[in-house]
């Protein structure tokens, strides 16, 4: 089994964290997004979309896309359960992360794609639809405060894999983008509980 990463790459560090939460290590072997090593033919055999983070399985199965091998471990590894206890949590945590995927994330990674110089040589940016997404996180980040009043994590008071993109996405706009965490109480004292955990540092 191989994790294939890039220690700078948002999307490989959600799994990074997942693992250490779970206390699962496992061979993990670097791909240069920055020389384009994920858009060589053979790592294209191994995933046709050309990102990271990959899992290879020792059954030769290249597993793509970073909740999906969350949930292999969850399945493999179920201790803590990062995913849901139960039925009912489980959708509950499901719908968290959809949300911070969709409403946070993803609008931050086109946000910085779109307005940092950083992007400017590897794709045509619209820096008017960038700006247009960074309204929309620092909407989404001060909906989140509201929501973290009476709780201590995004899908209850366990910490979930919900918390793990939120955290990615929230680092990610600090390191890359440069941008101070903003006046939020709670969403200030969720971050500092969720970066005080050990598996922060992955
Ligand atoms: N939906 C995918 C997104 C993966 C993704 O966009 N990965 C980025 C790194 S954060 C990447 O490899 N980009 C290089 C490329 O797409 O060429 C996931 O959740 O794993």
């Amino acid at each position: 089994m191989k994790l294939y990463d890039f220690t700078m790459a948002p999307n490989p560090r959600r799994v990074r964290i997942f693992l250490a939460e779970k206390g699962v290590k496992i061979p993990i072997e670097q791909v240069d997004l920055l020389a384009g090593k994920s858009h060589t033919a053979e790592f294209l055999a191994k995933n046709p979309s050309g990102a990271l983070p990959v899992l290879e399985l020792d059954d030769g199965t290249y597993l793509a896309e970073s909740v999906a091998i969350c949930r292999y471990f969850e399945e493999t590894h179920p201790e803590p359960r990062l995913m849901g206890i139960d039925g009912m949590d489980r959708a509950l945590v499901e719908m968290w992360n959809r949300r911070m995927e969709l409403e946070l994330f993803l609008p931050l990674a086109r946000a910085l794609q779109n307005t940092l110089p950083f992007f400017k040589a590897m794709m045509k940016q619209f820096p008017d639809y960038g700006a247009a997404q960074h309204e929309a996180v620092n909407q989404r980040m001060v909906r989140l405060d509201s929501e973290l009043k009476n709780r201590e994590f995004i899908s209850g008071n366990r910490f979930t894999i919900a918390d793990i993109t939120a955290q990615v996405a929230v680092d990610l706009r600090t390191n890359l983008g440069g941008m101070p965490m903003p006046d939020l109480p709670n969403l200030r004292r969720w971050h500092a509980s969720v970066s005080a955990r050990p598996s922060a540092k992955a």
